[in-house]
């Protein structure tokens, strides 16, 4: 035997492979996948395998349910301290707003990840990480932001990448940089911005540590005109962008992310009309943040039906982060897409499988199941895809493979 060709045969009663087509979430029934050096070589109804992979070794995995394994494409996991004091505040009725305005919020977090060592940041990330895992995520994406020095988003950066020989999970970086301005800059929004586009985006592109670009569009943190020389600055290194757009209030961030191809903009509860249109003609994915809308207690929620309506791809997110939304569960970010969003819940899982990809620039590689994509996958013991994002804080999970290895 060749042993080049040498896999594995997975069977199952029930694959999503979450490639559009006519049947829902893809699915196939008694289907059957052949998978050599961790890529997908066969996929197809078991009674079709052909001759030549009948003599591999196989897994049976039964009456399950097998799809594309999840990917949390938004997430501040790595990060020093904790919150809850700030949770208690907002409880007695201080704004996330007000809060930051102060000094705390995201500027708390900035201290306490300043204090921490990279083997500090991963250790207190991966039990986090261990949790989006354990349901089936097999992709994550980590955004820096809360160093806003040189040497901090750096640790921050490193640390994402760290977890990744600690567990079987693939990460890609995010470049927060124009996130909050930090205590040394402050009243000098513009000489910080100055900081980041000359001195630490270049730097940090240079060690190979940044992905994409990402930038916090707000009246609580930076303005168009910062944001667009933060994105140019990206373009120039040839980086992709995306954005935290229209969170709290309509800053117009759907046009600007399209004006630059992002990859993704995110939150959009304010989006705007023009944003809408703007987005699908650019292709950038509505990356929609249900943990935040729920935490803040936001009660204008992002345009699905337009977005639906315009075609623009939505995808769904933890925001895993520890001020607006300290998430680590996936599929119940999905559930809230649905409960308080209206997604259909095949909208919500192609959210977290092939859009999750698509807004991560890898859509060649993960987020379905097909010939030439990894072999990055999760089995469940559920019978209809809908019950990943029907139970509330119920984990389906049997087993989680990624590159073909459990
Ligand atoms: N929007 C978010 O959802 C996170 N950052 C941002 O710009 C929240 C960050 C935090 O509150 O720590
Ligand atoms: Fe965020």
């Amino acid at each position: 035997m060749d042993m080049d060709e040498d896999g594995t045969v997975f069977t199952a009663a029930r694959v999503a492979t979450m490639v559009p087509g006519n049947a829902p979430y893809g699915l196939l029934e008694d289907a059957a996948f052949a998978v050599s050096d961790g890529w997908i070589v066969w996929l197809g109804p078991e009674a079709a395998l052909p001759a030549h992979l009948q003599s591999w070794p196989r897994t049976e995995f039964g009456d399950t349910l097998v799809t594309p394994a999840l990917i949390d494409a938004h997430t501040h996991i790595v990060h020093g301290g904790n919150r809850a004091r700030e949770f208690a505040l907002r409880l007695e009725g201080a704004s996330y707003a007000a809060i930051a305005r102060a000094g705390g919020g995201i500027l708390s977090t900035v201290e306490a990840t300043r204090q921490a060592s990279v083997d500090g940041l991963v250790a207190a990330a991966l039990p986090r990480l261990d949790a989006l895992l354990d349901e089936g995520v097999a992709t994550i994406e980590v955004k820096s932001g809360y160093g806003l020095d040189l040497e901090t988003e750096r640790r921050m950066l490193v640390a994402a990448r760290h977890m990744a020989e600690h567990r079987a999970v693939r990460v890609r970086t995010s470049f927060l940089g124009a996130h909050a301005l930090p205590p040394e800059f402050q009243g000098e929004a513009d000489r910080y911005i100055d900081f980041v586009v000359k001195d630490v985006l270049p730097a940090l592109a240079d060690d190979g540590l940044i992905d994409a670009v990402d930038g916090f569009l707000e009246t609580i943190a930076f303005d168009a005109a910062q944001i667009e020389r933060v994105f140019q600055a990206a373009v120039d290194l040839g980086l992709p962008v995306k954005l935290h757009a229209d969170q709290l209030s309509d800053g117009g961030g759907g046009v600007l992310a399209a004006r630059f191809n992002a990859l993704s903009a995110d939150h959009l509860e304010y989006l705007n009309p023009s944003g809408v249109a703007a987005m699908a003609a650019a292709g950038t994915v509505a990356m929609l943040l249900p943990g935040a809308y729920y935490t803040l207690r936001e009660t204008r929620t992002p345009p699905v039906a337009a977005l639906r309506a315009a075609g623009v791809p939505m995808a769904v997110a933890t925001d895993c982060n520890p001020g607006s939304s300290p998430l680590t569960s996936l599929l119940l970010a999905m559930n809230m897409a649905c409960t308080l969003f209206r997604l259909t819940p095949e909208e919500a899982l192609a959210g977290t499988t092939r859009i999750a990809a698509k807004a991560l620039g890898i859509d060649g590689e993960v987020g379905t199941l097909e010939v030439g994509k990894r072999a990055d996958f999760a089995v469940y013991a559920v019978e209809d895809p809908a019950e990943l994002s029907y139970r509330i804080g119920f984990n389906p999970l049997v087993d989680r493979f990624v590159g073909g290895l459990a």
